[in-house]
Order: C-alpha cells, then sequence, then structure tokens
C-alpha cells in the first residue's frame, strides 16, 4: 500500500507540471518535471539503443547468410537480401528506443539534457571473427540539445551514424515530438541506407504514467534502389494491440508510387513483440505468413562501458553521478544542488570561451552544409526517395507543404557528420 501522504505530495506536484505543461512548446531544456519523473539517465546514452542486437546490426554484411524466411516464386538477389536484413536489424532497434524506460523504470520519464561536450562510449565484444562494434555519442549541441552518434566495426565493415534532435509540443492532453536528423547505415564500400526518425506523442500523461506511442513513418531507402515504409499505428485499429506497424518494401521508390504495383513484401504485427512477414501477393489473403522478428524471444546485449572511476569528466555517466544518485534517492533537495554545481561550470566555461573569443569545438562530428556533403550517401540518398534534404522534420517530403512550413529563407541546411579522422587522432577519450 502507498503512503497517503507522500502520494497526496506526488499527486499536487504532477497536477502542478501537468498545468505548466499546457503551454509548453520547446525542448528538454525548458521542460521542469517534479522528481519522480525524472531518470537518472542522460540522453546522449540512447544512441546505443541502435544496436542493442549487434548480431542482426552485422548480419547486414555478412555475404553468406540468406535471409530466413524465403519465399518461392520471389527472385532475391544480394541487394535484397541485405535490404531486408536492414529491414530487421532496424525493427528490432525500436523496442530499445522506445519501450526500454518502460521496462527498467515502470514508466517514460525526463532523461537528463547533455551538457555541450558531454560523452557516452562504449562497446560490444564479439566472437571472432566479428571483431569490436564501438559506440560514440556526443552532444554537439545544448541550445538546442542535439545528440551525434557513430556506431561502427570495423572487421565487418558495417558503420551506422546519425544525430538526433527532439522537438517538443504539448496540446490536448498530449506531448507530441517530432525527430529531426537520421541515421545513415553504411555497409562496405559501396552500400548505404537512409533512414528517417518517427514522429511520437508521450501518452499516459493524466494518469501520471507516462509512455511513448510512434505515430507517422519511417523510410528506409538504399543506394541500390529498394524502399521500404513502415507506417506506425500506435493501438492498432485493425489488431488493436500497442505498438502496431505495417511495413512494405518495394523494388524501389517509383514502384511505391505506382499504384499498380504491389510491394515485394508487407510485414505487419508489433515492434515490440511479433511481427510476420508476407509476400507483396499473399498479403491481402494472408495467406502463408512467416515470422519475421520476435522481439519478446530476442535478449539484448548490453553495451560494455568502462567503470566511471575510469572515466573522463567529459564522460556522461561520471559528470552526471552526483546528480544520478540524487535522483535515485528522489532527494530534491539534492538534485538541485548537485544540478546548480553541473550548470555552473558549464556557464562559467562558455564565459571563458567568450571572453577568450573563441567557441566551443564539437569533437567527432562537424556540421557539414549538404551540398558540401561527400561523405556521406545521404544528397543521393534523400533524392532517390524524393525525401527533403533541408533542417526539417525527419522524413518531411521534398516539395511538399510541410516542408515549407520549416524553411528559413537563404539557410543552407547542415547536417552532422561523424569525421573518422577526428576519432583516430583522439587522445583523451578511450573505450
Ligand atoms: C531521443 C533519440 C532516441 C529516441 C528517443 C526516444 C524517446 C524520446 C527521446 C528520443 C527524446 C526525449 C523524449 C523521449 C521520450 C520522452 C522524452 C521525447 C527521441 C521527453 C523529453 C520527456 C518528457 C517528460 C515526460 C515523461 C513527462 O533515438
Amino acid at each position: 500500500s502507498i503512503d497517503s501522504s507522500s502520494a497526496d505530495v506526488a499527486n499536487f506536484t504532477w497536477t502542478k507540471f501537468f498545468k505548466n505543461m499546457a503551454t509548453f512548446k520547446g525542448d528538454l531544456s525548458t521542460l521542469t518535471a517534479p522528481p519522480f519523473i525524472l531518470s537518472p539517465v542522460s540522453l546522449t546514452e540512447f544512441s546505443q539503443y541502435w544496436s542493442e542486437h549487434p548480431d542482426l546490426l552485422l548480419a547486414t554484411n555478412n555475404k553468406e547468410a540468406q535471409f530466413e524466411p524465403k519465399f518461392e516464386g520471389v527472385e532475391y538477389n544480394q541487394e535484397l537480401n541485405q535490404f531486408l536484413f536492414v529491414v530487421r536489424w532496424f525493427i528490432s532497434t525500436l523496442k530499445s528506443q522506445y519501450c526500454s524506460r518502460n521496462e527498467s523504470m515502470g514508466s517514460e520519464k525526463k532523461p537528463l539534457n547533455p551538457f555541450l561536450g558531454e560523452v557516452f562510449v562504449g562497446k560490444w565484444e564479439h566472437e571472432e571473427p566479428l571483431g569490436t562494434t564501438y559506440c560514440l555519442s556526443e552532444q554537439v549541441s545544448h541550445h538546442p540539445p542535439v545528440t551525434a552518434y557513430s556506431i561502427f566495426n570495423d572487421t565487418n565493415k558495417v558503420s551506422l551514424q546519425g544525430y538526433n534532435q527532439a522537438k517538443l509540443n504539448f496540446s490536448s492532453a498530449m506531448l507530441s515530438v517530432k525527430q529531426f536528423g537520421h541515421a545513415l547505415l553504411k555497409i562496405g564500400e559501396t552500400n548505404e541506407y537512409l533512414i528517417t526518425l518517427p514522429t511520437l506523442h508521450i501518452e499516459g500523461l493524466i494518469a501520471a504514467a507516462p509512455y511513448v506511442e510512434l505515430e507517422g513513418k519511417t523510410y528506409i531507402q538504399g543506394t541500390a534502389g529498394h524502399f521500404a515504409v513502415i507506417e506506425y499505428t500506435g493501438k492498432g485499429w485493425m489488431s488493436g494491440k500497442k505498438n502496431s506497424f505495417k511495413c512494405k518494401i518495394f523494388e524501389s521508390k517509383q514502384d511505391h508510387d505506382n499504384e499498380g504495383t504491389k510491394p515485394l513484401f508487407v510485414i505487419s504485427g508489433q515492434w515490440s513483440g511479433l511481427s510476420t512477414i508476407y509476400t507483396g501477393d499473399d498479403e491481402k489473403k494472408k495467406k502463408n505468413p512467416q515470422t519475421f522478428y520476435d522481439a519478446d524471444r530476442e535478449a539484448k546485449d548490453v553495451l560494455s562501458v568502462k567503470p566511471i572511476e575510469e572515466q573522463s569528466e567529459l564522460e556522461s555517466r561520471r559528470a552526471w553521478k552526483d546528480v544520478a544518485e540524487a535522483i535515485k534517492e528522489g532527494d530534491f533537495n539534492k538534485i538541485h544542488q548537485t544540478k546548480t554545481v553541473l550548470e555552473e561550470k558549464q556557464r562559467s566555461l562558455r564565459k571563458q570561451e567568450e571572453e577568450a573569443g573563441h567557441k566551443w569545438e564539437t569533437r567527432w562530428f562537424d556540421l557539414v552544409p549538404v551540398d558540401e556533403d561527400h561523405s556521406s550517401g545521404f544528397v543521393k540518398l534523400s533524392s532517390l526517395a524524393q525525401l527533403s534534404m533541408e533542417d526539417v522534420p525527419s522524413g518531411t517530403i521534398a516539395g511538399s507543404k510541410n516542408e515549407s512550413k520549416w524553411l528559413v529563407d537563404d539557410k543552407v541546411a547542415q547536417h552532422w557528420r561523424f569525421n573518422r579522422q577526428k576519432w583516430d587522432d583522439e587522445s583523451e577519450i578511450n573505450i
């Protein structure tokens, strides 16, 4: 049973928080929340969610592996085979990305807002011959908060890079979150995949038990032409199950646009549970269903991170140690006190920089104007998929009304890109 007096306090602060939210618009830095809804984990850590099933990520570049299930009557080639592995790996990342706080803390919580230059690093060590997969995450901007990441395995020649910025908007008892940024998965020397990030919203706010529900779409576009559209339907109107999605895979974006062309495959189900794959021909009749992915059956592979004592002061868990402890203790004063120490330090650093006349330099990532982005396939892949290259919500269609809403005159879009040389030259942070 719950102590009624503390429940009253909690309810009061939640109600107050909820009322404040009614007019809220902005980002993590301006959102204040009662202590019991604070998480001791910084947003820089969220980058690891892209690879908690590293075996599936690495399978995308296993030339010997044949994608299962295999349907008779479908013509498979190397590219299609790889594309199916990419889609399966992507679906496998969603449970980590959007359900893990509910699993570990009982509800979605407000993450720590990373400071400029905060980093989070770790690795997954595999059995031979797969080598090691590294994860680098860096807070490249504080106002607005932007996190960039790179996850790579040199042995297997698979690398993922991307960045993320969330814009929050409160309306009709719901917190709506637009994601800016994208992910780029590179496999071998020539194959690359552009992955867009879905819109989401936070439900359960009135009941003080928040959780994420995805909406909108994710697009995946490959260099060989393959195109997938994943539609999230939340509490599916068909199945009535939470976290429902439907993914259609086409040979090309043109095939997708052509109403007469059936998809090669249709996958449907729950991304946090079981999903089923059909051929485009069988889908309507629900003939010959085959399991695509079962999120409940795959245990996640936890990233290994150095002990806090061995970490640099820029590393997330070390920098936030006192605050995290205070949050775990639910000690309001201590949270405030420890956070103030961190914030004051940041403020004085910025002031010193200003006085010295230089700006903070990001560590492993560069902000690259679109017309100078020669290191990634972003421009080519965006045009294949007819997606906007501007600084607009992820997955916005090029030339759409939605795109023009976000455009700022004369502003050349810039995106965060991993600079491998900078990492190779790194001497202060090691994994
Ligand atoms: C960050 C990038 C990850 C995917 C992801 C998952 C959950 C999102 C998070 C992103 C951004 C911050 C977020 C969070 C869910 C809740 C939290 C929107 C997009 C907000 C700021 C917390 C609001 C507070 C309520 C819980 C009361 O790859």
